[in-house]
């Protein structure tokens, strides 16, 4: 039984879907992650960064929201959320994963998460706007390598498809980031992958 630390809304969406589609029993550690609430003790051990999601399999806690997607579609092969280690798109699925976690999560971090990029109160305005045109920059690059696909990586649905569905749900146009819909190919990809049970129950659709 894999247990997930988890917060709605939060990077533990995606791996909690990656759980669902793969039909594993699993059991959610609902958690708090607000800023300057305390941490569950657990969490902290696991993870001293204080953030979800966390995966504990047995003796085997992990986090990092990519990773721990990429571990079950590899642990659940029959369930073809991942291409296998022969798979000529193997590759491709490895960047993307890597792509949307260490550069696409770090634009919408400027936002949410300012004061870790920059000195203090004075520059955060600088710091956001630069996360609005990098979210811009960032999701256009995407959207032009998805092209006329109907999935992220290859010609099937994938992990990749599950995380790009869920920093689409992270745009806020109120905080003037663009909205998805100004990304056609990715808009038209998200939109897909919304319609799956899994992501409906996990996302609230
Ligand atoms: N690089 C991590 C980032 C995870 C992350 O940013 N988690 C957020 C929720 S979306 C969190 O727990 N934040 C609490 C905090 O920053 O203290 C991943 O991809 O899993």
């Amino acid at each position: 039984m894999y247990r997930l630390f988890y917060a709605e809304g939060s990077a533990a969406c995606g791996p909690r879907v990656v759980l669902e589609e793969i039909g594993a029993p699993y059991t959610l550690v609902h958690t708090e992650i607000g800023s300057g609430k305390p941490r569950d003790v657990e969490l902290l051990a696991h993870n001293p960064n204080g953030w979800v999601p966390v995966l504990v399999d047995g003796a085997m806690a992990m986090h990092e929201a990519s990773a721990i997607s990429i571990y079950l579609a590899d642990r659940h092969p029959a369930a073809g959320l991942a291409p296998a280690f022969d798979d000529p798109v193997r590759g491709p699925f490895l960047q993307w994963m890597v792509y949307l976690s260490n550069t696409l999560q770090i634009a919408y971090q400027l936002t949410y998460h300012w004061a870790r990029y920059c000195a203090g109160e004075a520059a955060r305005e600088s710091v956001q706007q630069r996360s609005c045109e990098r979210l811009r920059e960032v999701w256009g690059f995407i959207d032009q390598a998805i092209g006329e696909r109907p999935w992220f990586v290859g010609d099937r649905f994938s992990a990749a498809d599950i995380h790009l569905h869920m920093l689409s749900t992270w745009l806020s146009p109120e905080m003037g980031h663009p909205r998805i819909e100004d990304f056609p190919n990715a808009a038209r990809l998200a939109a897909s992958v919304a319609q799956r049970p899994s992501v409906r129950l996990v996302h609230g659709l």
